[in-house]
């Protein structure tokens, strides 16, 4: 689709972030904006992002063939690199400025980008934390997570622990059925509320903080949840000693392998703002 990118509509001005989002934001460590992108945005947008996605998805097996994490989603990282519409996407400034807003700081960086997609049957997504698998030294981070189809619960909403954020690092689990179990008595102890959206437009986005815990049901439509998602980290973050063998996949994938201790700033890390 490389040729159609002048035709996609720039995503570039920068408008005021709701000061109730900043706010509940800082507070619950997770937010929902709506009407990002215009519903003609979406539509200029979505099969970009749709064809980019299926051109690079690698997941050819069976849904019964796979393991919980693989039942849940199909992943298909950092499409900015290989599609020229998908970075125009991704490098947008106008979703930059509101991940800086809400984070509170000047810019912010790119860690990685990831099309999430829950096919009709999907398994649910258990919970987990992603700065889990970050080898990043700071916890101002953030991931925007965008529907480019309209959704519902049923679809597998993104799903928060509110206020669960503070702690860092509660379990050494990756996404997985050990993972969902230890933190569902996790939640439910620290009586933390449940959030979730009813419904969700097409460029509308939630927003979470790398420490937030969160999860989704399946998918029990038969419809694909479309989702595509930018994680973002506060501009002047530093790379911080792999604490196991994810977060050394991660070192290597998306930080370049750059030394611990230096400024995450290499190409695949640029800024937005
Ligand atoms: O889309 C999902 O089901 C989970 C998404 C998620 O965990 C995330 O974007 O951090």
């Amino acid at each position: 689709m490389d040729t159609q990118v002048s035709k996609l509509p720039g995503l570039d001005d920068l408008r005021k972030t709701p000061e109730e989002n900043i706010r509940e934001f800082q507070e619950k460590g997770h937010t929902l904006v709506r009407n990002i992108l215009s519903a003609d945005e979406i539509a200029a947008y979505e099969p970009v992002i749709v064809e980019a996605a299926e051109r690079y998805n690698t997941e050819k097996r069976k849904m019964q063939d796979r393991d919980t994490y693989g039942k849940a989603f199909l992943q298909i990282m950092n499409l900015w690199r290989v599609d020229e519409g998908v970075k125009k996407f991704v490098l947008a400034k106008r979703l930059g400025k509101i991940a800086a807003d809400l984070m509170g700081v000047e810019n912010v960086r790119i860690y990685h980008d990831q099309a999430l997609f829950k096919e009709p049957g999907g398994g649910p997504t258990p919970w987990h934390q992603d700065q889990y698998y970050w080898p990043i030294d700071t916890d101002n981070t953030i991931t925007m997570w965008m529907p480019l189809v309209d959704i519902d619960v049923d679809m597998g909403m993104l799903t928060f622990a509110s206020n669960s954020f503070d702690k860092g690092s509660i379990f050494d689990y990756e996404i997985s059925d050990e993972s969902e179990s230890a933190f569902d008595d996790y939640v439910k102890n620290n009586k933390f509320p449940i959030t979730r959206a009813e419904t969700m437009k097409a460029g509308d986005a939630t927003f979470h903080k790398g420490f937030t815990i969160h999860n989704a049901p399946g998918n029990n439509s038969d419809r694909m949840r479309e989702i595509m998602t930018i994680i973002y980290m506060a501009d002047g973050a530093r790379v911080s000693e792999p604490k196991h063998q994810w977060q050394r996949n991660d070192h290597a994938k998306w930080l370049m392998s750059k030394p611990v201790g230096e400024l995450i700033d290499s190409e695949l890390n640029p800024k937005v703002l």
